[in-house]
């Protein structure tokens, strides 16, 4: 979830008003999601972030970071099991797998549906996240449990720099947003190492942005993803209610072609967990095997701004901002 050191300010414009906390950030101006406070949890400050966690009246308990929502107990499900099963359902047997942030530990559950996996390293900045989650997302923080997941507590862009060539199958970027402190992750020298990372025919699967927010910067992203990865890029979204405008995106990539639209798993392999010596079933709450076909179609004003022939320009789409 935090992956590099903080290099600015935090975002100090969100904040709880007469029993309402309200999300307030210049990424998306004009607009600001409020959900009713039922009880504040938690409150710290790291080295890195203020981190928040309170009792919502609508959506159990929810995760902030710098005043920006990164999950809730009730619509986590969709994040997750996508950024997840989108790039995992695209490869036969994965066996090791590198996950960038994703501190809360929610990836890390997901991950426990696939017995092929033998290793998982997950880089996450923040400890206090990792604690945090542990302490008051048991829901999510389970996937610490898998016997085959290494923590390491550090930089997520010098750990996948510092990655043996070749090494994972997968890679998933579960950051905060292209805004501070997670900026390099949206840059070309951080996709090259994460290319170099990954084995020949090894996936990685990032947080991008939400099309209706701002598709300057989706398509920014993509033509990142574009000079390191060539024609194997792809752009999904996935709804998540309580992050702005209710859509979030995701880039998928691959060092070989891979045709996304067509899971090489079916859903019905996703059913169990399994967490050490515990297997037991979970099933999906969000993904399916049609969710996933259908992640990959985008609306007309995003599919014209990001198809690959219509994307060579550097013109503002009339959409940026979502105006
Ligand atoms: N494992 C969950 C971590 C969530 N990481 C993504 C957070 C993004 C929050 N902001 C979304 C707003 C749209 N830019």
């Amino acid at each position: 979830m935090t992956t590099t050191k903080a290099t600015e300010g935090s975002n100090e414009m969100s904040r709880i008003m007469a029993g309402w906390f309200s999300e307030l950030s210049p990424m998306w101006p004009g607009e600001a999601l409020s959900l009713q406070v039922d009880k504040i949890l938690y409150e710290g400050k790291s080295e890195f972030q203020d981190v928040l966690v309170f009792e919502s009246r609508s959506y159990g308990r929810v995760l902030v970071l710098d005043g920006v929502i990164q999950l809730s107990e009730r619509d986590e499900c969709s994040y997750q099991e996508m950024i997840t099963h989108l790039p995992l359902c695209s490869i036969s047997n994965p066996r090791k797998v590198l996950v960038v942030g994703g501190g809360d530990g929610g990836v890390l559950r997901e991950l426990a549906r696939y017995p092929s996996i033998e290793q998982i390293d997950i880089c996450e900045l923040d400890k206090m996240v990792v604690d945090v989650a542990k302490e008051f997302f048991p829901g999510l923080a389970c996937g610490f449990d898998n016997p085959v997941v290494t923590l390491h507590i550090g930089d997520g862009v010098a750990f996948v720099r510092n990655a043996p060539p070749g090494t994972y199958d997968a890679i998933l970027i579960d950051s905060t947003d292209p805004d501070g402190p997670a900026l390099e992750l949206f840059e070309v020298p951080f996709y090259q190492a994460v290319a170099r990372a990954l084995r020949p025919k090894g996936v990685m699967c990032a947080l991008s942005e939400s099309p209706w927010l701002n598709i300057q910067t989706v398509k920014n992203h993509v033509n990142v993803c574009r000079q390191v990865f060539g024609k194997s890029v792809r752009f999904a979204w996935t709804t998540v209610p309580t992050y702005p405008s209710g859509v979030i995106g995701l880039v998928l990539c691959s060092k070989e072609q891979i045709d996304f639209e067509k899971p090489v798993v079916t859903d019905k392999a996703l059913g169990t967990m399994r967490l050490g010596a515990a297997c037991f079933k979970r099933p999906l709450k969000y993904y399916n095997s049609a969710m996933h076909r259908s992640a990959l179609c985008l609306p007309e004003f995003a599919r014209t701004v990001l198809d690959e022939e219509n994307n060579t320009s550097n013109g503002e789409s009339p959409m940026a901002n979502g105006h």
